[in-house]
């Protein structure tokens, strides 16, 4: 099947390039499904994306998570990333004011080197975006931010004003990649997709075939309602990581997310 095909108008509608490249990724892999790789070593992560690698389109990591990084390592651990065709995703939450954010980009861990796609809250205002594209820039490479519109913990300040802000001034900026919405609910995810229209991504977390209550707050809605109410993207971690079977449950994260696409 052709990305145009199983993305119709969200396909038409894109601005950015990497938000095509990740259509074609998906259908390549018939897989909407971002994992969450909450590991704490090197040697776990090489593991978890061996096993789990030809069932997800992105990976998404949390670079300060790990006990044992080093530079030479990550390297490798990208290479092998993007040789399983999957995007990178530094989900570093950045909110600082513009011309900080640009420079944590760089750093011990110089995440513009080798990040596809990085998360920002808008707290700060619109001037982070420019900053972190600035960053891409000065490597010579292009990258997408996602928004941070909505969060699927309980009790977050990310109420429907806020995401109205976010959302309003993300979808006009062609360096805004999406959104991440709150997928533990899908009213929500509607809701947020009527607000975004068909231009942008929304990427989901809080997903969990097994719905409810998570750790510390965590809240999990279904995969495939999700990926109905208007997610692109369901970003999976501990359904994957915690499971007896990561290769398994990643397959089926995969095929409950691609029926929703097909039937969406
Ligand atoms: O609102 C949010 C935004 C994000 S990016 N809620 C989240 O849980 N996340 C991230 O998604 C979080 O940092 C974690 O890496 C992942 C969810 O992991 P899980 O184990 O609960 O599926």
């Amino acid at each position: 099947m052709e990305a145009s095909d199983a993305w119709n108008k969200r396909w038409e509608a894109s601005t950015l390039p990497m938000a095509r490249t990740f259509m074609e990724v998906a259908t390549r892999k018939k897989s909407l499904v971002c994992l969450a790789a909450d590991k704490y070593t090197m040697a776990e992560l090489f593991e978890l994306l061996e096993a789990v690698g030809p069932s997800i389109a992105a990976l998404k990591t949390h670079v300060d998570l790990i006990d044992d990084w080093n530079m030479e390592e990550w390297g490798r651990f990208c290479a092998r990333a993007q040789a399983m065709d999957l995007l990178i995703f530094e989900d570093r939450k950045f909110a600082d004011i513009g011309k900080i954010s640009r420079k944590q980009m760089g750093g011990i861990y110089n995440i513009k080197e080798w990040s596809d796609l990085v998360t920002a809250h808008l707290i700060s205002g619109p001037d982070i975006v420019d900053g972190l594209q600035a960053a891409w820039a000065e490597a010579s490479r292009e990258g997408g931010v996602l928004l941070l519109a909505q969060m699927s913990s309980r009790g977050n300040l990310l109420n429907p004003e806020y995401t109205s802000t976010v959302v309003e001034a993300g979808r006009v900026h062609p360096g805004v990649f999406g959104f991440i919405g709150n997928g533990s609910n899908a009213d929500s995810v509607r809701e947020l997709r009527s607000k975004v229209g068909e231009g942008k991504m929304i990427w989901t977390p809080g997903v969990n075939l097994a719905t409810g209550d998570g750790e510390m707050g965590q809240r999990y809605g279904d995969p495939y309602e999700a990926v109905m109410a208007g997610s692109d993207c369901i970003i999976v971690g501990s359904g994957i990581h915690g499971s007896d079977d990561p290769a398994a449950a990643a397959a089926a994260y995969a095929e409950a997310s691609w029926k929703g696409l097909m039937e969406r």
